[in-house]
């Protein structure tokens, strides 16, 4: 059984990896054997994302590129083929939100949006995918959200990026499943990170929505997502092709929910 999960030999690349969703991913895969490599566009967090793998008595291999920037993706990743090897197993997680109404948003702001959220998976997949051909096989999993499905007032730029992400990992597939590479999504509902603090707090009205909508209750942990991740990086999901897995505490298979008042009938 072990075997299924079992990353021994693989080499793992995690962008915007530092903290939050990333960080719990990127040691998960460690801890089933992969030799990760975290990005991020920030040299010093990748400091304090060493000093984290480390107390987890894991190793990794820190590279700082912007993922949106095609010359630098060339560099940082060409930097790790030749000191680690050839990448296994991508995870686009690397993204970002404004949550601005439409009518007061920048153009500007909604194509920075645009870029880290939904052209940086295509430039970076772009680049890893043909040393996956080589390999004769590779996981993608691109970090979609339930924005992917649903909007919501303000975040017009995120949801119209991780709409289109679920799109490009079922195109992804249609062109690169034959090559036995896995490209998968994942839907992550409301997690507790750096993303979704300013909402999460007590008080407000975000976070109350969040615990009564939710049918588990709960918000989620970087791990509950980390969890899924390692699911579709590894063997046991090798005939699972363009499907996005979200990790939401039910949120999404819920109409009206509320807690303490669900015998509406
Ligand atoms: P987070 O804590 O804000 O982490 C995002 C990471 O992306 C940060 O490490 C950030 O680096 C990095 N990043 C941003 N722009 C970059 C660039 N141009 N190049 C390289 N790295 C860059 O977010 P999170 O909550 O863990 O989310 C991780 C992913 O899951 C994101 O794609 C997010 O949209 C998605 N997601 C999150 C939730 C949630 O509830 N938290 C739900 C659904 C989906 P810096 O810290 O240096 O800026
Ligand atoms: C928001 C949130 C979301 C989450 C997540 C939902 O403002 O609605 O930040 O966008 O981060 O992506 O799946």
């Amino acid at each position: 059984m072990k075997e299924l999960f079992d990353l021994t030999g693989k080499i793992a690349l995690v962008t915007g990896g530092t903290h939050g969703i990333g960080l719990a991913i990127g040691i998960i895969l460690a801890k089933a054997g992969a030799r990760v490599c975290v990005n991020d566009i920030n040299e010093e967090k990748l400091l304090s994302c060493r000093e984290a793998f480390k107390k987890e008595g894991c190793d990794v291999y820190t590279s700082t590129f912007d993922v949106t920037d095609e010359k630098d993706v060339e560099r940082g990743i060409s930097q790790i083929e030749n000191e680690v090897g050839q990448i296994d197993i991508l995870v686009n997680n690397a993204g970002i939100i404004k949550r601005i109404p439409i009518l007061e948003m920048k153009v500007s702001d909604y194509k920075q949006v645009i870029d880290v959220d939904l052209v940086a998976p295509f430039i970076v997949s772009k680049r890893v995918v043909p040393g996956m051909i080589e390999k004769k096989g590779g996981k993608i999993i691109n970090m979609c959200s339930m924005m992917s499905v649903y909007g919501r007032n303000t975040v017009s730029a995120y949801a119209s990026a991780k709409g289109g992400l679920k799109l490009l990992t079922q195109n992804m597939t249609c062109e690169w499943a034959k090559y036995n590479i896995q490209i998968n999504g994942i839907g992550p509902g409301y997690i507790v990170t750096a993303q979704t603090g300013p909402i999460r707090e007590n008080g407000h009205p975000f976070n109350d929505l969040v615990m009564t909508r939710t049918p588990a209750g709960r918000w989620g942990q970087p791990e509950d997502v980390a969890n899924a991740a390692l699911f579709l990086a590894s063997k046991a999901s090798d005939f699972v092709n363009g499907h996005i897995l979200y990790v939401d505490g039910g949120i999404l298979a819920n109409f009206g929910y509320v807690k303490g008042e669900n015998d509406l009938s």
